[in-house]
């Protein structure tokens, strides 16, 4: 399973943001290395199109699609030279298929750090820039030795040296001018900023309501290369304790509507490639996760084995659609249900009744 590894400085919020989104309880303190063991959590990928589908279907049962998440402790300055607990951070990271960066900006006297979040992202890159700069000075001699040998090898070591001119220069490889071929042609050398990255400013309460003012910063920094969430990380993690109802008074209060926790948890399953179809009836409605670009019996195989191998057809409605028709019976009778084959690309909102025998 493909994780996100939460990354930051000591004292930025990873282990309160790891807690409010999974519900797990990694230690939570104000002082750095508090998370001597890292701890791997699920998080509930809220999604109004299957609790509308639910509604329709009078579903007893409603399951959401979920990402996991990793809360991989501080990383200080010096880590990619093993200071401090360095290497097992970097290992932390390099495990993690994705990252998601929580940069400080609340202010607390009490709790150790800084509170400006564009120096954050600035102490972190330049840590993940120095490992891959180290790994990449250590394979490319190899890497153009072995292309002398062997021509196909060509386009890898091209990549190793445009990667080399921008890690040298302090540009990160994910918001760098490689191109996702050259990006694809690096996978085998596990770079740390070779995956994709989404950053999670972390909001004193105070802050909610200016929020773009001080994510703007992180963003223009980030330049698009990724999703750029403000949180109030200590406000939602309260709120996350409470029950629906209290939590939804609470947030909405604070002219924060849902909260910011669905955001995130939406954004981490995005930046894994993940996208979702739908069954709906009266035993449940579900939210099954496939990988962009699946065909219909690889996400029949999602459901069962048994839907893949014998795959015979799918009937398939976009969920709006099918609010619209107001059932999957009424959808059929009115000619709305698509008949798709083998070949068919499943479509994330894509509602799926597999036809199959075996
Ligand atoms: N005032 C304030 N304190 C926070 C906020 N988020 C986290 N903290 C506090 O900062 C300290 C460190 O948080 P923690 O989640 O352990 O940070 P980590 O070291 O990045 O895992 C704890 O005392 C938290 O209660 C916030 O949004 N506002
Ligand atoms: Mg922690």
């Amino acid at each position: 399973m493909e994780r996100l590894g939460i990354v930051g400085l000591p004292n930025a919020g990873k282990s309160s943001l790891f807690n409010a989104l999974t519900g797990g309880s990694a230690h939570v303190a104000p002082h750095p290395f508090s998370t001597t063991e890292t701890s791997v959590g699920v998080a509930r990928v809220p999604d109004e199109r299957l609790e509308r589908l639910a509604v329709m279907s009078a579903s007893r049962k409603v399951v959401h699609a979920t990402v996991e998440f990793v809360d991989i402790a501080g990383l200080v300055a010096g880590s990619s030279t093993g200071e401090g607990l360095g290497n097992r951070f970097l290992a932390g990271i390099r495990e993690a298929d994705a990252l998601c960066l929580v940069l400080r900006a609340f202010e607390d006297d009490t709790v150790p750090g800084d509170h400006d979040p564009l120096a954050d992202l600035g102490v972190l890159e330049l840590e993940l820039v120095l490992a891959d700069s180290a790994t990449v000075d250590g394979q490319i001699d190899k890497r153009r030795k072995a292309a002398k040998a062997d021509k196909s090898l060509a386009g890898e070591v091209a990549a190793l040296e445009r990667a080399k001119a921008e890690l040298d220069a302090g540009t990160p490889v994910y918001r760098s001018s490689l191109s996702a071929d050259e990006r694809a042609l690096l996978r085998p050398f596990f770079l740390l900023t070779n995956k994709p990255v989404l950053a999670v400013v972390n909001l004193g309460e105070d802050q909610a309501g200016g929020a773009d003012e001080v994510v703007k910063p992180v963003a223009d920094a980030l330049a698009g290369h990724g999703d750029v969430l403000g949180v109030s990380v200590e406000l939602e993690a309260e709120a996350a304790q409470l029950d629906p109802a209290e939590r939804t008074e609470l947030l909405e209060g604070l002219g924060l509507g849902e909260g910011a926790l669905p955001r995130v948890a939406r954004a981490a399953y995005h930046l894994l490639g993940r996208r979702t179809f739908f069954t709906t009836g009266e035993k449940e409605s579900r939210a099954w996760t496939f990988r962009a670009g699946a065909r219909a019996p690889e996400c029949a195989g999602v459901i069962h084995s048994d839907l893949q191998r014998g795959f015979i057809r799918a009937e398939v409605i976009r969920w709006d659609e099918l609010l619209a028709t107001g059932s999957w019976h009424r959808a059929k009778e009115a000619g709305r249900l698509r008949v798709e084959g083998k070949d068919y690309e499943v479509v994330d909102g894509d509602v799926l009744e597999i036809r199959f025998n075996v």
